[in-house]
């Protein structure tokens, strides 16, 4: 099951409490005071892993309360401190406080941690507070209690590709043509219910080899922005992507006019996000293998030529196409990345400045 949201609710432990107590041993008489300590309540902390792909495991569990840490006791012993509770979450999460909306953290690769919630320091034991004047002092503090608060959890998948078309367009069936995945394909509308990933290699002819991820999404029908067929919810795993590449399939079956129906996708997308539609895209045509007379394939070429939209002809079934459709995506992802790079430098040399 694909679930990307989540609400969940997060304590971290308690600080133990400090220990009020004397030293009593024979032969040692007014020994002082000896109380420890109490330990710190572990820290709830979320770790990004490219194992998981789904927030489904924190949906059947809703409360991660950690346990406090251990009270001082004489002696001068500390007590101990409780373990941290790491919650392993997929990559791409970005973790939001529920009462405030504002966003805590944005778990971007495998293996980066954030603090969600942070556990409360140990009491001070009444060892602490013994002074020249005061000898036998009785206080000791109790121990700070762990942060605690409501959290949302929203999964974004990250890719730099978003694949975007009618149901059945070819979509599942081109990303196992170009990637290592394999997502269920079948000749039947909406066999895609989740979104799937899969990284494509591609060469840049000096025999470095570059990873682009794809993302592979639920089709999208007319009226999907009013909750049609599987809606537009999907879309969101495609608002980090650099480019989204549409699929339209121009086979002897496929509806007949080819142009209007990427015209509707590209309507459905705006509708979705000005954000989303303002996204550098291409245009594959697909099944190339079952063409027919070409005409339509015709029409898109035409269309997409008129509009300087960049075009590809692909088919998943002969692989025709797939090499030069991969380099060209390796390219444009590459420049945009390029491209971020050189904002953010801008941003920081900016602020270094003021
Ligand atoms: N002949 C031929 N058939 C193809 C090609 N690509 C996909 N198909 C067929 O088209 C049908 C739909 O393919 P999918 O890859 O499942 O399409 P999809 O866009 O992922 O569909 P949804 O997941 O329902 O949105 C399947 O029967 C595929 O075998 C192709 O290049 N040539
Ligand atoms: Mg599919």
């Amino acid at each position: 099951m694909f679930v990307d949201q989540v609400k969940i609710y997060v304590k971290a432990g308690d600080g133990g409490d400090g220990c009020v107590s004397f030293r009593r041993e024979k032969f040692v008489p007014r020994g002082g005071p000896d109380g420890g300590d109490g330990g710190k309540g572990g820290d709830i902390i979320f770790e990004a892993s490219s194992r998981l792909s789904t927030l489904v495991d924190l949906r059947y569990q809703q409360h991660y309360v950690v346990k406090h840490g251990g009270h001082g006791s004489g002696h001068n012993a500390a007590g101990r401190g409780s373990d941290a509770w790491v919650i392993p979450v997929p990559v791409g999460t970005l973790v939001r406080d529920f009462e405030t909306g504002e966003i805590l953290g944005d778990l971007v690769t495998s293996g980066q941690r954030m603090v969600a919630a942070k556990g409360g320091k140990g009491g001070r034991g009444n060892s602490y507070f013994k002074t020249a004047i005061r000898q036998a002092p009785l206080e000791a503090e109790p121990g700070e209690p762990g942060a605690s608060r409501w959290l949302i959890l929203e999964l974004k998948l990250l890719a730099d590709v978003g694949l975007v078309g009618f149901p059945n367009a070819g979509k599942s069936s081109l990303m196992a043509a170009m990637t290592r995945a394999h997502p269920k394909i079948g000749a039947y509308p909406f066999t895609t219910l989740y979104p799937n990933l899969g990284v494509a290699t591609w060469h840049d002819g000096k025999r470095r080899a570059f990873h682009v991820t794809v993302a592979d999404v639920p089709g999208l029908i007319e009226g999907a922005h009013a909750g049609k067929g599987l809606g537009i919810r999907f879309l969101k795993h495609l608002e980090r992507t650099s480019l989204l590449l549409h699929l339209v399939d121009i086979s002897v079956t496929a509806a007949d006019d080819p142009v209007s129906e990427f015209k509707i996708i590209r309507d459905e997308i705006a509708q979705y996000a000005q954000t989303m539609s303002k996204k550098p895209f291409m245009v594959a045509a697909t099944k190339i293998d079952i063409a027919g007379d070409g005409e339509k394939l015709d029409a898109l070429r035409f269309y997409c030529g008129q509009k300087h939209i960049p075009f590809f002809e692909v088919s998943a079934a002969s692989t025709s196409g797939i090499q030069p459709l991969i380099r060209a995506l390796g390219l444009a992802v590459e420049t945009h990345r390029k491209r971020q790079n050189e904002l953010s430098h801008d941003i920081s040399e900016q602020v270094s400045y003021v």
